[in-house]
């Protein structure tokens, strides 16, 4: 456990006065290893059941407007439990927001911090890294199926949580800034790198064009969609609930699809400082193709099963792109654990786009057959 992301109990506890748990506080623990908000797994004692719930500390830093990303993810969880009313298991398929004393989906504390607190979901977990194509076709089937779900929403009644969140193009020119600024010296200790992506920028350019074009459509994404915002059942393995909504907003289905292939096609983790480890699988692609389709259904066009083998490396330099600029901001964004953390994960993404550059036409006949057999 990571003692710095420990919250005083005191504040817990300020924090538990605002909802009527009609429980009694065992503990609360710093849970999982996602890089922006605080989750703490609430243990409670309920008329002697011990019951679990997910307390998390939104970014105040990051999300600026908490009370408008609460209206959002308010939103999609009462659509998605709406589509799920009649299933037998639809308290763990779609995440459920325990409302505050005043009916609020979260609480503001003395200090400003806003909280949020969902039903804990049991018998299911997340993977940081995946060790089978079975559970990477569930995890994708999840994600496509969610994007499903969501398409009779209404867009326009999502705030953009952050704007411009995958934006390329915006994401290098930020680099670029950075770069320029060198605001803590570090850019001469990663000229490679910078080069890396600044050879790449057509690429960074290329799915907002086919949008411009007319050619990939607009839809409400997930767009966080890595492994660990999966969960998965401990006893079928199936993918049974999308987390982590935060950046829930209208966006391309392949910035969904790329981020599944940068976290599940590639055996080590994000941070892993021996990149002979970081590979692109092939059986890992053909599995995520497989659930993608299968989950989404018939909503995709053409073009966006075309764009689906590139999908991967849009994402996944898009995503060493922003670990870089943080590393030359002075690591502002992205929680670290060691002065060098975001540019061991901006490796791995230099190495995961190499993997999959040296695979692409491999890449495109999966697509092809997977996609193929499908229509006929
Ligand atoms: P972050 O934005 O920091 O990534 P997440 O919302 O993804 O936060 O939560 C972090 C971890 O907590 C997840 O990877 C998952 O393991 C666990 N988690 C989140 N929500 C739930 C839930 N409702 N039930 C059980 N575990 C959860
Ligand atoms: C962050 O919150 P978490 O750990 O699921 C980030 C994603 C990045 C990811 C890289 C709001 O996701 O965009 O792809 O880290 N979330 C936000 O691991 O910036
Ligand atoms: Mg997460």
């Amino acid at each position: 456990m990571n003692a710095d992301r420990m919250v005083p109990r005191e504040r817990v506890v300020g924090v538990l006065k605002q909802y009527d748990l009609r429980a009694s506080l065992l503990t609360a623990l710093p849970y999982g290893s996602g890089h922006i908000n605080d989750t703490l797994e609430l243990v409670v004692d309920q008329a002697g059941a011990t019951v679990r719930y997910i307390l998390q500390r939104i970014n105040g830093r990051i999300f600026k407007n908490p009370p408008a990303l609460m209206e959002n993810i308010g939103r999609v969880t009462e659509h998605v439990a709406h589509q799920l009313e009649s299933h037998y298991d639809a308290s763990r398929r779609a995440l459920t927001l325990v409302p505050t004393r005043t009916g609020a989906f979260c609480a503001m504390d003395e200090r400003g911090d806003y909280w949020r607190i969902y039903l804990f979901i049991e018998k299911a977990r997340t993977y940081d890294v995946i060790d089978s194509p079975a559970r990477a076709q569930a995890a994708a089937n999840a994600f496509g199926a969610f994007m499903s779900q969501l398409s009779d929403f209404n867009a326009s009644d999502l705030h953009e949580t952050i704007p411009d969140f995958h934006n390329t193009p915006a994401r290098l020119a930020a680099l670029k800034e950075a770069v320029a600024a060198d605001r803590v010296g570090r850019v001469a200790s990663a000229k490679k790198e910078i080069a890396f992506f600044l050879d790449r920028e057509e690429d960074a350019n290329r799915a907002l064009r086919l949008h411009r074009d007319g050619k990939l459509p607009l839809r409400v994404t997930h767009n966080d969609c890595k492994l660990n915002n999966v969960m998965l059942d401990d006893i079928t393995g199936e993918g049974i609930c999308v987390i982590d909504l935060d950046t829930v907003m209208p966006g391309l289905s392949l910035y969904d699809f790329g981020d599944m292939v940068r976290t599940a096609t590639s055996p080590a983790a994000e941070d892993e400082r021996n990149l002979s480890l970081v590979k692109m699988q092939m059986p890992m692609f053909e599995a995520l193709v497989t659930g993608f389709l299968a989950g989404a259904g018939s909503m995709l066009v053409n073009e966006e099963v075309e764009e689906l083998p590139f999908a991967g490396k849009l994402i996944t330099m898009e995503t060493g792109i922003r670990f870089l600029t943080d590393y030359l901001n002075g690591d502002q964004y992205f929680k670290v654990a060691r002065p060098d953390h975001n540019l061991d994960r901006c490796h791995t993404q230099c190495e995961l786009v190499r993997s999959i550059e040296a695979q692409s036409a491999a890449m495109r006949e999966v697509v092809e057959r997977v996609a193929g057999a499908i229509h006929t």
